[in-house]
C-alpha cells in the first residue's frame, strides 16, 4: 500500500495547476465594471486551451463553468451581466478536470479598495485555511482540521458556514470525505497519506446560517452579511500534505 497514490497525486496535480492558472488570469480582470460572466468566459477558455474541462459546467445541471459569489453570497453564485463594483468583494471558484482527475480551488478577490471589515474577513478566512492546511498528515482526526478554522475564525469574531463543507476529490468531484470547517480535536475519523480533498471555508461576516435563493443554486447568508472563501485541493503524506492548486505568482 506503499505511495500507491503516486498517479492520483500526479494527475490532481496537473489538474490543480491549471485550476490555479485560471485563477491567476482570472485575478487580472477583477476590477470595477467587469461583469461576472466575462470571468466565466476567461475560466473556460483558460482551462479548455489547456487541454481541460470546466468540471461546475452542467454539473448537476449547474449553468456555467465556475462560481462567481460577490459579498453576501456565501457560494454558487452565477455568472451574469452583474458589473463588479469598488468595495465588493468576490469569490471566484473554479475546477478542472484534467485526464479524469479533478483540481478544484477558489480565491476571494478584493475590487478596488474595500473596507476594513472586508479586508479583516478576507484575511481571516485565508489564514483559516491555511492553518488548517498545515496540520494535515497522517492519522489526524478530520475534527482537528474543522477545529483549526473555527477556533481562529471565532476568535476574529466571525463565524464559519455549516451547510457546506470541503469534499474528497479525484476521478470523481466530490467523494467522501466530508470535511466540515468546524468541531473539535480528536473528533471524526482519521486521515490517511494518499488521502485527497479539499478544504474551503466559507466564513461570515455575521451569523452562520445560509438559504438558497429562488434561482435554486446562488447561497447567500440570511443576515445579508458579506461572506468570504478560499479553497485548495490538497494530498495527505506521512509527514504533511502537499497543495495541488497553489498559484504560480504565490499566493
Ligand atoms: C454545482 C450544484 C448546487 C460546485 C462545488 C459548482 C451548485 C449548487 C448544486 C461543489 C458543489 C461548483 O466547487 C465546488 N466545491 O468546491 N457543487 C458545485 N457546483 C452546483
Ligand atoms: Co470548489
Amino acid at each position: 500500500m506503499k505511495e500507491n497514490y503516486k498517479e492520483a497525486f500526479d494527475k490532481t496535480r496537473q489538474a490543480g495547476i491549471i485550476a490555479a492558472g485560471a485563477l491567476d488570469e482570472i485575478a487580472k480582470i477583477v476590477s470595477p465594471g467587469t461583469r461576472t460572466d466575462k470571468i466565466d468566459k476567461l475560466c473556460y477558455e483558460y482551462i479548455n486551451d489547456h487541454g481541460a474541462y470546466s468540471a461546475p459546467l452542467f454539473y448537476r445541471g449547474f449553468p456555467k463553468s465556475c462560481c462567481t459569489s460577490v459579498n453576501h453570497v456565501v457560494c454558487h453564485g452565477i455568472p451574469s451581466d452583474k458589473t463588479l463594483k469598488e468595495g465588493d468583494i468576490i469569490n471566484v471558484d473554479v475546477t478542472a478536470l484534467k485526464d479524469g482527475w479533478h483540481g478544484d480551488t477558489s480565491r476571494t478577490f478584493e475590487i478596488g479598495e474595500v473596507s476594513i471589515k472586508a479586508k479583516k474577513l478576507v484575511k481571516t478566512t485565508y489564514e483559516a485555511m491555511m492553518k488548517a492546511i498545515q496540520i494535515v498528515k497522517e492519522d489526524i482526526n478530520l475534527g482537528d482540521i474543522g477545529a483549526a478554522i473555527q477556533n481562529h475564525v471565532e476568535a476574529e469574531g466571525f463565524s464559519v458556514v455549516q451547510d457546506f463543507c470541503g469534499h474528497g476529490i479525484g476521478q470523481i468531484f466530490h467523494k467522501e470525505p466530508n470535511v466540515l470547517h468546524y468541531g473539535k480535536e480528536g473528533e471524526g475519523d482519521k486521515i490517511k497519506a494518499g488521502m485527497i480533498f479539499t478544504i474551503e471555508p466559507m466564513i461570515n461576516f455575521g451569523n452562520y446560517e445560509t438559504k438558497i435563493l429562488q434561482d435554486g443554486w446562488t447561497a447567500v447568508t440570511k443576515d445579508k452579511s458579506l461572506s468570504a472563501q478560499f479553497e485548495h485541493t490538497i494530498g495527505v503524506t506521512k509527514e504533511g500534505c502537499e497543495i495541488f492548486t497553489l498559484s504560480k505568482n504565490k499566493k
